[in-house]
């Protein structure tokens, strides 16, 4: 579905796709990939279709809307809603798996798991589920981790990751990606992408830059580290901002989303988005335990950092920046052009026999985002249009 235009579709028929949603995302929790792959199928079909769906044979003449799913539709146009939806996404059940779903570490098969030994609640995981160790950080910043970061507090985790990058090589590149590239309002989690121009320098920056960040506190736990991506090194862990002189303080958040309608046992679930008080008053509210107050920020967010060569810095940008969606799409159409692509490279002249390569083929230079667009046959999209 990657589309040659750049114009940014205007998606008249939320009402439905949205509905459609709730059972994709019910149905890759409880581990039925098909059935989510094709809810998720559906939905891609429907935000191509340019037009608002008005009637059931509107909806079955676009092309991968067959009988059933047309159905659907018209029971949505006709009432707003979906039964399916009530019976399958509501319930003890499906909401056990998403509260579960939410630790760091923990896919569908262990939620699911976990629900068949009759845990309900992240104190009962706590006291009684065996974890991994990433589970066990996931579990420990089980809220900040699923609470969205704002932009503006990205911007500063940017700022602070580039300071230490360039504090140990001179003329680095570090660059924010993923959905705060995207434009969006909020992020799940700060995508850090660091290379250098002079094309070497890249390979002193990994694991310096990780102590440094450890031992000044900035990085609180690590998850993975992944040093043989080729010539791409990974980082994904936990940071928190130098918070000294700051005036802000949370408290008494609400759920953001029902989602997470289980009340958290632990002291961090009822504290919130940030509150900006006068100076002063930020004393009156407690620090959580263990964190040296009026040190550190509160908050603990997901980072993730990599590290790459400068020749591979427009496919690993465009990888990195997503969405994820648009990043599978662009890989099948390089695939239907007899072409290949990947974080590191765009790769022409490959020659497939059914799921077979019989030629790897010949690299194409790809300096720019524009250039790996202009090699696909396609328009050039900016960032905020890549969601899908
Ligand atoms: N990515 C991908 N396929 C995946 C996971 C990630 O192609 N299975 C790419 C596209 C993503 C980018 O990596 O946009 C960053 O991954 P994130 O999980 O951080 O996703 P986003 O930054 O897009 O969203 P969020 O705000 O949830 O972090
Ligand atoms: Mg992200
Ligand atoms: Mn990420």
């Amino acid at each position: 579905c990657a589309r040659p235009s750049s114009s940014k579709p205007v998606d008249l028929n939320t009402h439905i796709t949205s509905e459609l949603s709730k059972l994709a995302a019910t149905y890759k929790s409880k581990n039925d990939t098909w059935r989510s792959v094709g809810y998720e199928r559906a939905i891609a079909a429907i935000r191509n279709y340019s037009k608002e769906i008005t009637s059931r044979e509107e909806a079955l003449a676009i092309p991968g809307i067959g009988g059933r799913l047309a159905d659907k539709i018209a029971e949505i146009l006709e009432s707003g809603r979906l039964r399916k939806v009530a019976e399958v996404c509501e319930g003890e059940e499906a909401e056990t798996l998403r509260l579960f779903l939410g630790v760091w570490g923990a896919g569908p098969s262990t939620a699911q798991a976990w629900y068949l030994q009759d845990f309900r609640t992240l104190d009962d995981l706590r006291t009684k589920a065996t974890l991994t160790r990433h589970q066990q950080i996931g579990l420990k910043h089980y809220d900040d981790i699923n609470s969205r970061i704002p932009r503006s507090e990205v911007a500063e985790i940017e700022e602070h990751v580039r300071e230490a990058t360039l504090s140990l090589v001179r003329g680095a590149e570090v660059l924010v990606c993923g959905s705060y590239r995207r434009g969006k309002p909020t992020c799940g989690d700060v995508d850090v992408l660091i290379t250098h121009p002079d094309g070497q320098s890249h390979e002193l920056i990994f694991r310096p830059l990780l102590v440094r960040l450890r031992e000044s506190g900035f990085l609180t736990d690590d998850l993975v580290t992944q040093e043989d991506n080729g010539n791409q090194k990974k980082y994904l862990g936990v940071c928190r901002l130098p918070g000294e002189g700051r005036k802000e303080v949370q408290r008494g958040r609400e759920r953001q989303s029902s989602h997470f309608r289980f009340a958290l046992k632990s002291t961090r679930s009822q504290l919130s988005c940030f509150h900006t008080l006068p100076s002063g008053h930020g004393a009156d509210i407690p620090a959580p335990q263990g964190l040296p107050s009026g040190v550190w920020h509160l908050q603990h967010r997901r980072l993730d950092v990599i590290v790459v060569p400068y020749q591979e810095r427009a496919t690993a940008l465009m990888y990195f920046t997503g969405s994820a969606h648009f990043n599978r799409s662009m890989r099948l159409l390089a695939t239907k052009k007899g072409m290949s692509l990947s974080e590191h490279s765009l790769r022409a002249g490959i020659v497939r026999q059914g799921g077979e390569k019989l030629s790897d083929g010949y690299m194409l230079d790809t300096p720019t985002e524009e250039s790996i667009f202009a090699h696909l046959g396609l328009e050039y999209r900016p960032p905020e249009e890549r969601d899908h």
